[in-house]
């Protein structure tokens, strides 16, 4: 656990709600203060002993968002726009930290949630149509709706080695990373894994460490940030002209705004090739896999790319081995692309080294350190960046049971299925912000979370405008949804390898592609028209019910106009736009 300051003392509750929030992210806090604006009431439990989710427990060295802040942030509320100053173009975990404490005091959303609570199980009642909840802190409570906001990557992933006990020094993870932070001045440590985490996180550790020892399984792609402070003027720039910017970024793939490039790489000569990439990179980010529109729909496209990147890695690290074995040989931007500030320069420091267990596996932790291929690397701190069991984990972590005794972690077993990513059918009442089948993490994700939100919200005025006791999506329309999901994944060449995405980064685990990969506003079209509709595949029940379309009240402002003709996910594998 990462937080080690004292649980606060407090009884037990019981009680009934209209909704009760399982997490206190950015998805628990929105969710939280439109509740209340509709008149709601409402209980949010939190795990961690304060707000914030994912930046909340990862607090390791270097962690900062890749997407802009200027973008990553609410969009609801243009004072808190006008009034939050982010201070560099990627800003570092304490300050979105602080973001999100002054969101939840600004809206006063604090007294209605419970920190350092864990929910344990949510169960439905089918004679009474609610939910029950209880939590390891011995609430036991009531609702009518019960809302998952428990994030897409929350759930650490700790691979077993053996021998883990014997270590004797301490072994962190970056997602449960101590709130006094690690001092490595002068030790010796090892690092496991060479995804995002480990990407921000190494070249820190690389200051203090006397040795560092990384890892490495898979190599991975990595693009320069370039992240700087930001100036008032630039600030002022941005702010004079918010919504129209947040408008644009709804309209696009991925939820945020950036320019990108529709032309194909397969269309243009190695010059031209050759320059927009070196334009892409010298602006840096995710947005470098937008330099073409077809980079992750061709392989011969993305083979071009990944040379390019191959190269800057060369000709960034010193010795010729070790750039060898940071070039990666996969798809580029087929796992989740990273990006980083001095990464690979890290690996030309003379105290760090590069370890290949790629074929051959860590055999063991030992007393002294790690064991790999027979060879005992000796450290003080060992450091897990081994990732999290995505977008599922932090579901299988409650006993969620819904009609017939049946469990979600039981019918998801084969991978997970809902409706839109928002209900699954048998768990009526339940919503589930950016879940598997949504865009999600392939959209800017405070923007997900706000459409989802807003998109439940009208559903549960809804059920209360007709009197109505429960809505439940329809089995065929949950079935064709997944169907599409599955088929929309496989025209991206981000189907094609081994990643979290897939939900392969860890054993046993079955492979499934569990974001939607159609692109944000074309799902945002869908939801809109599920709405209009009247809720089209989903059975609403009891009371006067009634499959009409609904009183609009916050799901209007994503109705916005495409900026590029993605209007269905055929569209997006014919017309190639870029998804980062
Ligand atoms: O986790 P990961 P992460 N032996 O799964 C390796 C978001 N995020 O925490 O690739 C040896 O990417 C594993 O190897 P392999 C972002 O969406 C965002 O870094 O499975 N190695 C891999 O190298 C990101 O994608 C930011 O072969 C083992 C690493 O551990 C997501 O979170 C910052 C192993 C895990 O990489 C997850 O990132 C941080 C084993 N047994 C995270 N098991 C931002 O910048 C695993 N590995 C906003």
């Amino acid at each position: 656990m990462a937080d080690d300051k004292r649980k606060q003392e407090r009884q037990p509750e019981t009680g009934t709600f209209d909704a009760i929030v399982v997490g206190a992210g950015f998805a628990g806090l929105y969710m939280l203060h439109r509740l209340r604006g509709l008149g709601f009431t409402a209980r949010v439990y939190e795990a961690g002993g304060g707000v914030g989710g994912t930046w909340y427990w990862n607090r390791y060295p270097g962690a900062r968002c890749d997407v802009e802040s200027m973008q990553y942030s609410f969009s609801f509320s243009e004072e808190l726009d006008q009034q939050w100053d982010w201070s560099e173009k990627y800003s570092p975990q304490p300050e979105i930290l602080a973001y999100a404490n002054h969101v939840t005091d600004r809206f006063g959303l604090r007294p209605d949630i419970r920190f350092d609570t864990r929910v344990t199980s949510a169960t439905f009642d089918e004679a009474k149509n609610c939910w029950h909840v209880e939590t390891d802190r011995g609430d036991r409570v009531s609702a009518k709706f019960c809302i998952m906001a428990v994030g897409c990557l929350s759930a650490a992933n700790r691979p077993p080695f053996a021998g883990m006990e014997d270590f004797r020094g301490p072994i962190h993870h970056t997602g449960e990373w101590p709130h006094q932070g690690v001092d490595f001045t002068g030790l010796r440590v090892g690092v496991i894994g060479t995804g995002s985490s480990a990407i921000q996180s190494i070249p820190i550790i690389a200051q203090q460490a006397s040795e560092l020892t990384v890892f490495q399984r898979t190599a991975t792609y990595s693009v320069p940030a370039w992240n700087e402070k930001l100036t008032p003027e630039y600030r002022k720039t941005v702010k004079a002209d918010y919504p129209a910017l947040r408008a644009k970024a709804r309209a696009r793939p991925t939820g945020f705004y950036f320019p990108f490039n529709m032309k194909p790489a397969l269309e243009a000569t190695d010059e031209e090739r050759k320059q927009q990439y070196e334009e892409a990179w010298k602006r840096g980010g995710l947005p470098f896999l937008g330099a073409f529109g077809d980079l992750l729909f061709e392989k011969a496209a993305n083979d071009t790319i990944a040379d390019f990147a191959r190269a800057k890695i060369r000709g960034i690290v010193k010795d010729p081995a070790t750039a060898d074995l940071l070039c990666p040989d996969n798809v580029f931007g087929c796992k989740r692309l990273c990006v980083d500030t001095g990464y690979f320069e890290t690996y030309n420091l003379p105290h760090v080294k590069l370890v290949d267990v790629s074929k051959t596996p860590i055999e063991r932790f030992t007393k002294q350190g790690i064991e790999v291929n027979g060879t005992e690397y000796p450290f003080d701190v060992i450091v897990c960046a081994t990732g999290f069991a995505a977008m599922t984990g932090s579901f299988d972590r409650i006993k969620i049971t819904g009609r017939n005794g049946l469990t979600l972690s039981e019918k998801w077993r084969g991978g997970p299925r809902a409706y839109l990513g928002v209900a699954s059918v048998g768990f009526p009442n339940l919503f589930m912000i950016t879940g598997p089948g949504s865009p999600s993490v392939l959209a800017s994700m405070i923007q997900a979370i706000e459409q989802h939100v807003d998109w439940m919200l009208d559903c549960m005025a809804h059920l209360r405008d007709v009197g109505a006791a429960t809505v439940e999506p329809i089995q065929t329309y949950e079935d064709e949804w997944i169907e599409h999901v599955n088929e929309v994944s496989k025209v991206s060449l981000r189907s094609t390898c081994s990643s979290w995405y897939v939900g392969t980064n860890i054993a046993g685990r079955p492979r499934v592609f569990m974001p939607y990969i159609g692109g944000f506003p074309v799902y945002v079209q869908k939801c809109n028209e599920v709405m209009s509709n009247g809720f089209e595949g989903f059975v609403i029940d009891g009371g006067a019910a009634r499959n009409e379309g609904p009183r609009v009240r916050l799901t209007e402002r994503w109705r916005v106009p495409l900026d590029i003709d993605v209007i269905s996910p055929a569209a997006v594998a014919a017309r190639r736009v870029p998804v980062v």
